[in-house]
C-alpha cells in the first residue's frame, strides 16, 4: 500500500516545513509514504523550506492558480505516483498530521471511500464567532444539498481511495471542498467522518481574505455543483410551480368568461397567466435540456475514469 500526502501551499514558508515533519513516514501496513507539495506560485521560500523537510514531489505553478487547480493537480500526480491512498491535508499547520493514521484507517479496512474530518468548530476558541456561524451555515446548505449528514463541510483534512480519486471530477477552480462532498454524495461513495483537531493559524488566511468573497464563491460552486447533478428536478419543479400558478389564475379568468363570454375585467390576469403558462412551460423544457446534458456528462466521466484506470 502507498499512502501520498498531498499539500496545496501558497506561500507558506514559515509552517510548511513542520507539517512535513509532523507527518508519519512509518504507518502499519503502508509501505510507502510520499509527500507531495503543490506550490502554487509561491514568491517566499515555500519550495526550499519544503524540499529541506524532506518532500518527495513537488507540482509547480509559476502563477497562482488557485486551491482548487492546486487540488486536481495534486491528486493527479498522486495517481500517477500510484497512491493507493491519498490524504489532502493543508500546509498551514493547522491540522495536526499524527492523526493521518486514524484518518486513513476506514479506507484501510475498507469501510470507506472518503473519509471527512471534524474540527467541531464551535468548540474552537481561536475561531472568530463570524467564522463559526458562516462555516455552520456553509455546512447545512451542503448537508440540505446533498442529504447527507456531514459535520464539516469546510474541513480541507480528508482521505480517499484511489477509485475515488479516479471518479471525482472537481470543477471549480477556487474552492473544491463543498462540490466533493456533494459529488461523492450523489455518486454513492461511501463516507466516514472523524474528529480532528484545529489549531490556530500562524499569520493570514490564504484562501479568504474576505468572508463575503469567500461565502459568494463557495455559494456559487454549491449551487452549480447541485444544478450539475439535479438539473431535471430543479428545473422541473420552479417550471410546474409556475405553470400551476398561471392555472390557478387563469381558472379564475375561464370561470368568468365561460359565464359571461368576456373577459374584462380580467385582462391583467389573462396575460399575467399566459405569461407563467409560458415562461414555465420554457423552464421545463430547459430542464429537459439540461438533463440531456447531464446524461452526457456521466458518460465522458465514465470514460474519463477508465482513461485514468488505465494509464
Ligand atoms: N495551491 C494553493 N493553495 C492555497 C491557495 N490559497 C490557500 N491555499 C492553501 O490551502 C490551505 C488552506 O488555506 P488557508 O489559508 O489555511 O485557509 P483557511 O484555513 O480556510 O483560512 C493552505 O495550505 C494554503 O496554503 C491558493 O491560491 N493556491
Ligand atoms: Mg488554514
Amino acid at each position: 500500500m502507498k499512502l501520498a500526502i498531498v499539500i496545496p501551499a501558497h506561500n507558506e514558508e514559515k509552517t510548511i516545513g513542520k507539517v512535513i515533519r509532523e507527518i508519519p513516514r512509518r504507518i502499519p501496513e503502508i509501505k510507502e509514504v510520499e509527500v507531495i507539495v503543490v506550490d502554487d506560485g509561491s514568491t517566499d521560500r515555500t519550495v526550499s523550506e519544503a524540499l529541506k523537510a524532506g518532500a518527495d514531489r513537488f507540482v509547480q505553478h509559476k502563477v497562482n492558480k488557485g486551491l482548487a487547480v492546486s487540488f486536481r493537480d495534486g491528486l493527479d500526480a498522486a495517481l500517477e505516483s500510484g497512491a493507493d491512498i491519498i490524504v489532502n491535508t493543508d500546509g498551514d499547520f493547522q491540522y495536526n498530521q499524527g492523526e493521518i493514521p486514524t484518518l486513513i484507517k476506514p479506507i484501510m479496512d475498507g469501510k470507506a471511500d472518503l473519509v471527512l474530518t471534524d474540527r467541531n468548530v464551535w468548540n474552537l476558541r481561536h475561531m472568530p464567532v463570524s467564522k463559526k456561524i458562516g462555516n455552520k451555515i456553509a455546512t447545512y446548505i451542503v448537508r440540505f444539498l446533498a442529504g447527507f449528514p456531514v459535520k464539516d463541510a469546510q474541513s480541507g483534512f480528508r482521505a480517499y481511495s484511489r477509485e475515488t480519486a479516479l471518479q471525482l471530477n472537481i470543477l471549480s477552480d477556487y474552492t473544491y471542498v463543498q462540490e466533493m462532498i456533494i459529488q461523492a454524495v450523489f455518486k454513492k461513495m461511501k463516507i466516514a467522518q472523524v474528529p480532528c483537531d484545529f489549531r490556530a493559524r500562524e499569520g493570514e488566511s490564504r484562501l479568504i481574505s474576505n468572508i463575503w468573497s469567500y461565502a459568494k464563491r463557495a455559494g456559487l460552486t454549491i449551487v452549480l455543483t447541485y444544478v450539475h447533478y439535479k438539473p431535471l428536478k430543479i428545473f422541473l419543479s420552479i417550471g410546474l410551480f409556475l405553470m400551476l400558478l398561471g392555472s390557478v389564475l387563469g381558472l379564475r379568468v375561464l370561470i368568468h368568461y365561460l359565464s359571461t363570454g368576456l373577459v374584462s375585467p380580467y385582462i391583467p390576469t389573462a396575460i399575467l397567466t399566459a405569461i407563467l403558462l409560458i415562461v414555465g412551460f420554457q423552464v421545463l423544457m430547459m430542464g429537459l435540456v439540461a438533463d440531456s446534458i447531464n446524461a452526457n456528462r456521466r458518460i465522458m466521466e465514465k470514460i474519463l475514469y477508465l482513461m485514468k484506470r488505465n494509464k
